[in-house]
């Protein structure tokens, strides 16, 4: 939970930056074109920001080419206005967000950036119609134009409306393939993991990785289970009561666990009804269906734990069957590999103590 506390902080520190470097701005106007360590780290902190987390390459673009603090400023202070209610939050699905969370793997930045793209095109459309729709209104009014026009066809007009939009189409559609492409062309492995789904819970299978496998489900506390329930739950399924690092419907009893940087393929099918594999933050959905075994595949970028969730409406546990990929470094997921063959339940807890330790070590040296 602390993680997330602090990114909130910062986020809240990136507007007051924003604004506190436009007052300067607005005191000094040498200052803007100047270049001391504390703006370039502040520079730094709005860039990190942009490009990890917002992606927003515009106004990135814009600190770089001019470097202009009055503009860092600015967009500082949007980006925190936006990541308030944005996507940054990120790995898990946060209450009021409204925009998409963040990008962990090379496709879901394309999505991202896809639409984005699309959103522009849609805005203009709808502003462009809004703006006729208004002028006719007005201009065209039964008072002001008693006479109305008797025309009923105009060749040029007629044209131009169909050929405008088959452009627009056009320019949607190329990036719209290539995206296509890149999502369904699997690149050679470096991981492949398998997910079968169940009614409702996951079992994972590591095929490169011996005889490796574990059920992934639904982690519940006390006030979610039925009373009848609770002297027979499985202790390894059932909290007394969640910790904070366990979001409630999100946290399972083991989380699939992946090397960060490397290609992993996800082979995914089912037992019994659909399922759907979906990982927000790694840009992957994909349907599991029974005899039939789907490929995916993501690059995730940073280390942490992230959150989906099943996509196909499969039967009364849908809303129970979470999904939690973990993403540590090689040699922490090389040490829980060989743990997990014989142990998974010893390797997640070897996994959590080595993960612990390196974050202590990493407060140490700030
Ligand atoms: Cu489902």
């Amino acid at each position: 939970m602390r993680q997330y506390v602090s990114i909130t902080d910062d986020r809240l520190g990136i507007i007051n930056g924003g604004i506190h470097s436009w007052q300067k701005f607005q005191s000094d106007r040498k200052w803007a074109f100047g270049s001391d360590r504390r703006t370039g780290a502040f520079m730094e902190h709005a860039k990190t920001h942009l490009d990890g987390r917002y992606r927003s390459s515009f106004v990135t673009s814009h600190i770089e080419t001019f470097g202009k603090r009055a503009v860092a400023a600015a967009a500082a202070f949007i980006a925190g206005l936006i990541g308030l209610f944005g996507p940054a939050l990120a790995d898990k699905p946060e209450p009021w967000q409204m925009g998409l969370q963040a990008a962990n793997a090379p496709i879901m930045r394309d999505i991202q950036w896809f639409h984005d793209f699309t959103l522009v095109i849609i805005v203009a459309i709808m502003v462009l119609v809004t703006v006729l729709l208004g002028y006719v209104m007005v201009r065209f009014r039964a008072s002001a134009n008693p006479n109305p026009s008797k025309v009923s066809h105009n060749t040029t007009v007629e044209i131009l409306w169909t050929i405008v939009p088959i452009v627009i189409l056009v320019i949607i559609a190329v990036p719209s393939f290539r995206l296509l492409y890149k999502q369904l062309e699997i690149p050679k492995a470096d991981l492949t993991v398998k997910a079968i789904g169940n009614q409702w819970s996951w079992n994972y299978e590591y095929p490169d990785h011996g005889d490796l496998s574990f059920n992934q489900a639904l982690l519940r506390d006390h006030a979610d289970l039925p009373e009848a329930e609770r002297k027979d739950a499985d202790p390894a399924n059932f909290r007394e009561k969640l910790k904070p690092s366990e979001p409630r419907l999100l946290a399972v009893n083991h989380e699939v666990v992946v090397p960060v940087g490397k290609v992993i393929v996800m082979q995914v099918t089912a037992n019994k009804v659909i399922h759907s594999w979906a990982l927000p933050s790694f840009g992957v959905k994909v349907d599991a269906v029974p005899g039939r075994l789907n490929e995916t595949w993501f690059r995730p970028e940073r280390t942490g734990i992230y959150y989906g969730q099943c996509s196909e409406l499969c039967g009364r546990g849908h809303a129970y069957m979470p999904i939690a990929v973990r993403v540590v470094t090689q040699e922490q997921f090389d040490a829980w590999v060989k743990t997990a063959q014989d142990d998974v339940d010893e390797a997640n807890k070897q996994l959590s103590a080595a993960i612990e330790k390196a974050r202590a070590v990493e407060v140490a040296k700030n």
